[in-house]
């Protein structure tokens, strides 16, 4: 039942912290997942340890040599041939929740890094099996969005999650966004809790969840909201929040001004309290 992940990228320092704390570190530990990274340069044969070269027929950056990328799959093909191949690319098809749990079926992947302008065009004929985009802009490398799917995915296998929280009832799977969440104080400088929630009447309280679930998907998301199979009695709390006072979503609202952080300087700080 436990996966593997092997991922090959010119960075493996990027991935010891991000995946070894909380959630996944304790999946780590409980052997639900293993995760592995693989130095494409030590794949190298020649003096310099060259990964890159420039483009055959010109232009801008550099692209990465086949040969240390092969060897690199080949090392880890020689143990489990039927190790399933990932390449992380914009060119990829976008990676959303139902890709997520259908890899999370596989026992075994191979995340593949690109940096530079991209890999040689024989790496993705010759071994890769499925290219995947986490979203429409540039990055500098493929190590976050190989992390952004291992988060992803490990989410699926059993024992990741509490045992009170399953990854199918997350949103997305019915297509409806959550509803917004409050803990104590009640009151935080004069903006309070709805009282339903304090009211113990737990129909309310569910009755009240899925309207503002409804509320905040047709408000930020009407796209999901028409693939969502919508009772008759969401149809009606639906009109509702339709018909409603003007609504309140400031968060949805972009940055106010003058609340970003003072431009930061070089290194990362971590603000002492
Ligand atoms: N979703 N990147 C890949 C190298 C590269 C450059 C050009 C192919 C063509 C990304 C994303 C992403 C940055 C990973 C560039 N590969 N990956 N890398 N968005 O931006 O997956």
């Amino acid at each position: 039942m436990r996966m593997r992940f092997d991922i090959l990228t010119l960075f493996p320092n990027m991935f010891f912290s991000p995946l070894q704390e909380s959630i996944l570190g304790k999946a780590i530990e409980k052997g639900l997942i293993q995760i592995q990274t693989v130095n494409i340069r030590h794949f190298t044969l020649d003096k310099h340890r060259v990964v890159d070269d420039i483009p055959y027929g010109g232009g801008q950056g550099m692209v990465m040599k086949v040969e240390p990328i092969a060897r690199a799959i080949e090392s880890i093909k020689v143990e489990n041939p039927s190790v399933w191949t990932v390449y992380l690319t914009p060119q990829g098809k976008p990676f959303h929740q139902d890709l997520a749990r259908r890899l999370s079926t596989q026992p075994h992947l191979i995340l593949l890094c690109g940096r530079y302008e991209g890999v040689d065009e024989r790496v993705r004929e010759l071994f890769i099996d499925e290219e995947i985009s986490i979203g429409d802009y540039v990055l500098t490398g493929g190590e976050l969005p190989a992390m952004v799917l291992i988060d992803a995915v490990s989410r699926f296998i059993p024992g990741v999650l509490g045992s009170d929280h399953s990854a199918e009832e997350d949103s997305f799977f019915n297509f409806l966004l959550e509803y917004p969440q409050f803990t104590r104080p009640f009151d935080f400088k004069g903006n309070c809790v709805p009282e339903v929630l304090l009211s113990g009447n737990h129909s309310a309280i569910s009755l009240w969840r899925r309207r503002e679930a409804l509320r905040r998907t047709s408000l930020r998301r009407p796209d999901l909201l028409a693939k969502a199979n919508l009772s008759e009695e969401d149809k009606r709390l639906l009109g509702e929040v339709l018909q409603g006072k003007s609504i309140d979503d400031r968060a949805y609202l972009p940055d106010r001004q003058g609340m970003r952080p003072p431009a930061g300087q070089a290194g990362i700080k971590d603000k002492k309290k």
